[in-house]
């Protein structure tokens, strides 16, 4: 609206100009010349299943009095019930066009500047690539997790060997553990996850609790294989800024280093019953703390540090704040837990549009789709005699399959 009332007056005004301007030697004003506006859009395109085509066209506009055009893109695609509809798939000069299925889309470019509109139009032709594709994330590119007492079952020496389990469990179904702060998987799918305009796009399930502590949410980065070497490169990683993202208590760039125990290291007890050992395993972060977890009686017997991990590992993140309310009066027996609203994995709806994406400033980044997926603990909280808030990773899925 702020748009069109400026536009408005700058009609007035030119208005006003042209009506008093007559200077004193009788000329004519020189008109101000009509806007125009010419597309130039390649006749077709080709491409396959999952693979992104730069759909790029050149677009001329001459005297726009500064107005800046309007972009949008919409395909006819025929839906389940075989009836062609007309769906935006774009709002960007350059359209990164990708489908699920193979056919020939009719595409519409329709450009605004002010009152002018022009459209342009091409088909792409998608192909088939004869491949099936699946709808979860299940090949596994690195596991670590924090320290947590769940590591118990992980009592293996080599990485080689727990990311071997790590895919027999991803492929059951069966969840993975993540731990407290830090701790992360990062998955790769068989195809290109499609950011479906103005649609949430995959879900990050992470285990549900039975207890009172129903959901523990998770963050999320995400990378597009933009240079198609097959690998999630440094600079293709992007992190998906939820609900949270942009608040005063989150802390950006935190890191964890976690100290291994000492195998003969004594007990250090504390005042309540389940408090095993309250010096159990050091942790430093980036902010000069230093602390310690305590290992609680019900997992005395546990080793919490990953067994295959070196002396110290460092784990970093953006560390969100997730409000925690003893109500047992200070016993640490029952805990309140806060959830997040949106943008997370573990929490009440756990999908994600990849819009949602960001660069390290903060600004968001448009990514036609993504290859990979890296969900990793960003809170840290002790609940009590239940000890760290852990999470546990289920399923990474593609919503539009
Ligand atoms: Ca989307
Ligand atoms: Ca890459």
């Amino acid at each position: 609206m702020k748009n069109c009332i400026s536009y408005f007056f700058s009609i007035l005004a030119l208005t006003t100009f042209f009506s008093c301007s007559k200077d004193d030697s009788g000329n004519e004003p020189t008109p101000v010349p009509e806007q125009t506006m010419s597309i130039k859009l390649a006749a077709s395109f080709t491409t396959a299943r999952f693979n992104v085509v730069e759909i790029n066209p050149e677009v001329l506009i001459e005297n726009n009095k500064g107005l800046v055009a309007k972009y949008r893109w919409t395909a006819k695609v025929t839906n389940q019930s075989g009836v062609v509809e007309e769906v935006v798939v774009g709002d960007t000069k350059t359209l990164s066009f990708i489908m699920p299925k193979a056919a020939t889309y009719p595409l519409e470019l329709t450009v605004t500047s002010g009152e002018l509109v022009k459209k342009a139009t091409t088909t792409v032709v998608v192909s088939e690539t004869g491949k099936t594709y699946g709808a979860t994330a299940l090949s596994l590119i690195d596991y670590v997790p924090s320290p947590c007492f769940n590591m118990n079952n992980f009592s293996f020496t080599s990485k080689a060997e727990v990311l071997e389990e790590v895919k027999t469990t991803l492929n059951n179904g069966e969840a993975v553990p993540l731990g407290t702060f830090g701790g992360y998987i990062v998955l790769g799918f068989d195809h290109t996850v499609i950011n479906t305009y103005n649609k949430r796009d995959f879900t990050v399930q992470m285990q549900m609790a039975s207890g009172s502590i129903k959901y523990t949410p998770a963050s999320i980065f995400v990378a597009y294989d933009a240079n198609k070497n097959g690998i999630a490169d440094e600079n293709e990683w992007f992190e998906i800024a939820g609900s949270e993202h942009h608040k005063s208590t989150t802390i950006k760039d935190y890191e964890m280093t976690y100290y291994k125990p000492a195998t003969d290291k004594v007990a250090t007890p504390g005042t309540k019953s389940w408090q095993f050992d309250t010096s159990y395993l050091k942790w430093t972060d980036n902010k000069n703390g230093t602390a310690h977890l305590t290992k609680t009686d019900k997992w005395k017997r546990y080793n919490y540090y990953p067994a295959w991990m070196s002396n110290t590992y460092t784990l970093k993140g953006t560390k969100l704040y997730l409000p925690i309310k003893d109500v047992s009066d200070g016993e640490g027996t029952t805990f309140n837990v806060g959830t997040f609203e949106w943008g997370y994995g573990g929490i009440k709806d756990p999908s994600i549009d990849i819009s949602w994406a960001v660069d390290k400033t903060g600004k968001k980044v448009h990514l036609p789709g993504i290859d990979f997926v890296k969900v990793y603990v960003s809170t840290f909280a002790a609940i009590g005699n239940s000890d760290l808030l852990t999470n546990s990773l289920e399923f990474v899925q593609d919503l539009n399959l």
